[in-house]
């Protein structure tokens, strides 16, 4: 077997895309909101089912410019369990992230544990959608309500996901998608916010353009983080096909599951209520005691035959070097426990079935249980 990473982009056809770039030529306008930004924009509003949306050059910055907008201050509820970029969003807005746990049934956010960490200082909630999995989304509206806070959901491996019926954007003051090369929908390198009060997109707009409001007036500190034009190009080719991409993704989660069945000590998340899910991760969580081998000792199995999975998200981010001696891993058992069992298994629209079935299969004789 080749190679097989963690996933692989999914990309158009080249003419599809060689054509959207043909428009691009003709009217020379490369960045700074052309007409293929625009489109994208009107488009991704109807698919994420959002009342406004504003895109970026990439999910982070999507998050730290919407935290900005939101003009917060002190302490910021969220979790460790999660890629580094959404601390660092919190932190470089000056804000101090406060760590609540995950629970365990889909590792988001333990919404039990919030109010227990509101303070005087508390400003918003900045939960995880991780791996497309959907908070609790209803009680932590109910607890942001009566505490007077704001939520931004980090909806970046979010996209196409449905609860009850509703685009998962729709859901707390905004949320922040990915649209990097890894994730189900990219634009190469890009991100959107959704929300749907429109005084706070104006903000949006302008803090993502430096802050300028007209040529001659800057009244915010702003960044550049617009989404360019052969960016929003290549979203626009890839909204046609993503329903697609996402169906072939179920696929193969269902044969993952049913490779997987049956091992002792692998745990795969069952599949959430009232969710339409986007397939976005395939993470399995591995008990050493009853798989006989630790997560470790399989990741290093599985890439002795080339494949790559990816301990997504291990460490917690509390633990990286530039936070470590301002948070106690013990504060946030769950996640410590839960990140140092997990993997996340190769996953892509194109990866073969055999594929799949093969690494079930090394999961399966690699179990000592
Ligand atoms: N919040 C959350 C919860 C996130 O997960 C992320 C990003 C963000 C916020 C921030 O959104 P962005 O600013 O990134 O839009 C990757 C991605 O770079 C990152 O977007 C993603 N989360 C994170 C979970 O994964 P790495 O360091 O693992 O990337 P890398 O380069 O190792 O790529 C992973 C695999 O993907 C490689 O093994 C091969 C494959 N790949 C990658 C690229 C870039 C390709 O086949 N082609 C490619 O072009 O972070």
């Amino acid at each position: 077997m080749s190679k097989i990473l963690v996933t692989q982009p999914s990309m158009p056809e080249l003419s599809e895309y060689v054509s959207e770039l043909r428009d691009i030529w003709e009217c020379k306008w490369l960045t700074n909101m052309g007409q293929k930004h625009k489109e994208l924009q009107r488009e991704l509003k109807q698919f994420l089912q959002a009342q406004e949306v504003e895109l970026f050059t990439n999910g982070h910055m999507a998050i730290e410019l919407s935290l900005q907008a939101m003009k917060l201050k002190g302490e910021v509820i969220t979790t460790p369990f999660t890629f580094v970029s959404t601390t660092h969003a919190i932190v470089r807005n000056g804000l101090k992230p406060v760590f609540c746990d995950i629970n365990e049934e889909d590792y988001t956010i333990d919404a039990e544990k919030i109010e227990s960490l509101i303070t005087d200082q508390t400003c918003a909630i900045v939960p995880v959608h991780v791996y497309g999995n959907v908070c609790d989304v209803e009680k932590i509206e109910t607890i942001a309500r009566k505490h007077g806070l704001k939520v931004l959901y980090d909806a970046a491996h979010a996209f196409g996901v449905e609860y009850k019926g509703r685009g998962i954007g729709t859901y707390g003051d905004a949320s922040c998608f990915s649209f990097h090369a890894t994730k189900v929908f990219n634009t190469i390198e890009g991100g959107a916010t959704t929300f749907a009060n429109k005084e706070y997109g104006t903000d949006l707009y302008r803090l993502k353009n430096f802050g300028i409001r007209d040529e001659e007036t800057v009244d915010a500190v702003g960044a550049n983080a617009k989404m360019n034009e052969f960016c929003a190009a290549m979203g626009l080719c890839n909204l046609r096909h993503v329903s697609m991409e996402i169906e072939k993704r179920k696929q193969l989660v269902e044969l993952y599951r049913e490779g997987l069945r049956e091992i002792k000590g692998i745990r795969v998340l069952p599949e959430q209520k009232d969710v339409k899910p986007n397939y976005a991760y395939f993470p399995i969580y591995i008990d050493a005691r009853e798989y006989g081998h630790t997560r470790d000792d399989l990741y290093e199995e599985l890439k002795k035959s080339g494949i790559i999975a990816r301990k997504y998200f291990y460490p917690l981010t509390s633990n990286f070097d530039c936070y470590k001696n301002q948070y106690k891993e013990q504060d946030t058992p769950v996640a410590s426990k839960i990140s140092k069992g997990i993997l996340t298994l190769p996953l892509y629209a194109n990866l073969e079935k055999n594929v799949v079935r093969a690494i079930t299969e090394k999961i399966s004789q690699y179990c000592k249980g």
